[in-house]
């Protein structure tokens, strides 16, 4: 029997993110019969290219999801909130990148390697939500961790690619760079300090517990996905001076016994996980490892030594893979395959 092949858009198609998916959806063989791309009105008359045709970027509208199956969004929060449940009206299942969505108890929020099943939930709304970056790459390394030995605290601190922000935050790091090592004076746009050359310990705004919205993104998505709101999470999120690849220092609490090398060991086994770990060869996961990747990779697995149950480890993925394009493309293939 052919193939079934789905009506597909990418809402925000010219962002950094968007680009990702129309690259995602081409090398990962998605079966498109048609590709619509959305963005603003500031984006009619540009063209991108998808498997070797140029398609015409549309503005976003409210009818702009008639006779589609899928429309992947990452054009931010706002603009999902207000487009995501036209296109459900539509019958066009949603796959949001946004923070828009992932806290709705009737939206599923997913990461394929972890919990595939909660997909079904997409008849609720239409919309099925894609965690954020950090969460994501988290979640891959701690879900089997989870599932074998229970995990009862997590303490996380992150190392965030300057994509993350999009495609300003990219240039604002690549200007910045070359005003200062030619002794020239540089501009602050996107963040509130430089950031060539420094770390910033502050993603998306402060609330008013002292935390980011990024810290307590990780705290509650990690519990959604992970379906234990038992587990405590803390977080700090830092903005480092690296153009892909979200690194992060994960310290987790575990309820029964594990040592190091039982980690590791299932960790070998979990997919969408590559264990890089033989500090003694310098071998330990780097942002430029990951960069242009679709893995998890994992590292620097050794005991904490400070309680008994505990475990650190140094965990990196591409942000923009990954963390968002990649995860939300592999979310529609399960759709597709299973439930369309
Ligand atoms: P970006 O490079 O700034 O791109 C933003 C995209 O949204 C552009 O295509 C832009 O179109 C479009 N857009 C903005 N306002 C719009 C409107 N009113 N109607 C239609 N399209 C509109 O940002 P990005 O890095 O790709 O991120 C985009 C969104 O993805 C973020 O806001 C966030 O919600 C989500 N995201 C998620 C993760 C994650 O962790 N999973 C990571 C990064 C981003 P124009 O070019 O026409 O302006
Ligand atoms: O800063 C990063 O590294 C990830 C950024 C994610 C992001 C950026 C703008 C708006 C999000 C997100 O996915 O949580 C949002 C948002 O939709 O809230």
């Amino acid at each position: 029997m052919a193939e079934k092949k789905f009506n597909v858009a990418v809402a925000g198609a010219t962002g950094a993110v968007g680009n990702q998916m129309i690259r995602c959806l081409e090398e990962m063989n998605f079966p498109v019969q048609s590709l619509k791309l959305l963005a603003s009105h500031r984006s009619v008359g540009r063209t991108l290219r998808f498997k070797g045709e140029l398609v015409p970027v549309e503005e976003l509208k409210e009818d702009s999801f008639k006779g589609l199956d899928i429309a992947l969004f990452s054009a931010g929060g706002g603009t999902s909130q207000t487009f995501a449940p036209f296109a459900a009206k539509d019958g066009c299942v949603v796959v949001d990148n946004s923070s828009a969505w992932r806290m709705d108890p009737e939206v599923p929020l997913v990461v394929p390697e972890v919990n595939p099943h909660a997909i079904a939930q997409h008849t609720n709304k239409g919309i099925i939500a894609n965690p954020n970056c950090s969460t994501i790459q988290m979640v891959v390394a701690l879900s089997p961790i989870h599932k074998k030995y229970g995990i009862k605290r997590i303490v996380v601190s992150t190392y965030q690619a300057v994509s993350g922000t999009g495609k300003k935050a990219i240039d604002e790091l690549f200007d910045q760079t070359r005003a200062m090592i030619n002794f020239l004076d540089y501009q602050t746009k996107v963040y509130p300090h430089r950031i060539a050359f420094n770390c910033l310990p502050h993603i998306d705004s402060f609330l008013d517990n002292g935390y980011t919205k990024e810290e307590m993104k990780m705290v509650n998505e990690t519990r959604k996905i992970l379906e234990d709101d038992t587990i405590g999470v803390t977080a700090t999120t830092v903005r480092v001076p690296v153009f892909f690849g979200h690194s992060e220092a994960v310290n987790v609490e575990t309820k029964d016994p594990v040592s190091a090398s039982e980690v590791r060991a299932l960790l070998e086994e979990a997919p969408g996980v590559k264990v890089m770990d033989d500090p003694q060869q310098n071998l330990y996961p780097l942002a430029t490892d990951a960069a242009g990747t679709d893995l998890t990779l994992v590292g620097r697995i050794r005991a904490d030594e400070s309680i008994s149950n505990g475990i650190n480890m140094w965990v990196v993925s591409d942000n923009v893979r990954k963390g968002a394009a990649t995860n939300a493309v592999q979310i529609a293939q399960v759709l597709a395959k299973e439930y369309l």
